[in-house]
């Protein structure tokens, strides 16, 4: 049997190098969608991952024909009322880089005792026709007071990892994509992608 197209519509490379990696074994070949598409843009105005996740995935399935999957995610802070949410990429402006999005949120905790938090992720995955289907993944954990590891992306340096005495950032790959919320999302849709191979 050929590999099917599966276009992953994200600008994001550590959401590439992730998804890859989670979806080995399956009869896809993952094909980012800036390598078809570098100015690819959908404006992410949901209010929620799902409805953000679902017209990326859509978006990209219609412009290059083939089945697409998106991901949104963001990490919530209980003591911020689940800030910075969907909006974590553009947290403090879209420009503003990462490290001073950590410290932002680092900031925001000084003398806060309770720091849980979570990742969410919601993947889609869109057909041509624009049928599509999502699946939620959670990864509970809290923040730490400083950035600690140099792995993953994002956010991962000051999260650390519930049943882990180590940040997301110190994990390796391979443990975080088992227990992080982009692999529980990933591992429902791996059912649905397996399926609609065997339908090809
Ligand atoms: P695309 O929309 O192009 O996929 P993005 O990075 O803008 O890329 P989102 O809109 O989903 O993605 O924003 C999610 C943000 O949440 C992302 O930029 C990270 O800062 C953070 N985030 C999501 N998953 C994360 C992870 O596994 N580790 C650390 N931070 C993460």
């Amino acid at each position: 049997m050929d590999f099917l197209k599966l276009v992953v519509a994200t600008q994001n490379p550590g959401k590439i190098r992730e998804i890859r990696e989670i979806l080995k074994g399956l009869n896809y070949v993952v094909i980012p969608i800036f390598e078809l598409y570098p100015d690819f843009e959908v404006e992410e105005d949901g209010q929620t991952y799902a409805e953000n996740a679902s017209k990326k995935a859509i978006a990209a399935a219609r412009l290059t024909g083939h089945m697409a999957l998106a991901d949104d995610s963001g990490l919530e802070v209980k003591a911020l009322g689940g800030a910075p949410g969907v909006f974590s990429a553009r947290f403090g402006g879209k420009s503003l880089p990462q490290s001073e999005k950590n410290r932002l949120i680092l900031e925001s905790l000084k003398g806060v005792s309770d720091r849980s938090a979570r990742f969410v992720c919601v993947v889609a995955v869109a057909t041509p026709g624009g049928q599509v289907k999502t699946a939620e993944g959670i990864c509970k954990g809290s923040i730490g007071f400083k950035e600690q590891g140099s792995g993953g992306f994002g956010y991962d340096p000051i999260f650390i990892v519930e049943g882990y005495q180590k940040t997301m950032a110190e994990l390796e790959p391979e443990v975080k994509n088992k227990i992080s919320h982009r692999a529980r999302a990933l591992r429902k849709i791996r059912e649905i992608l397996s399926s609609l191979q065997d339908t090809f």
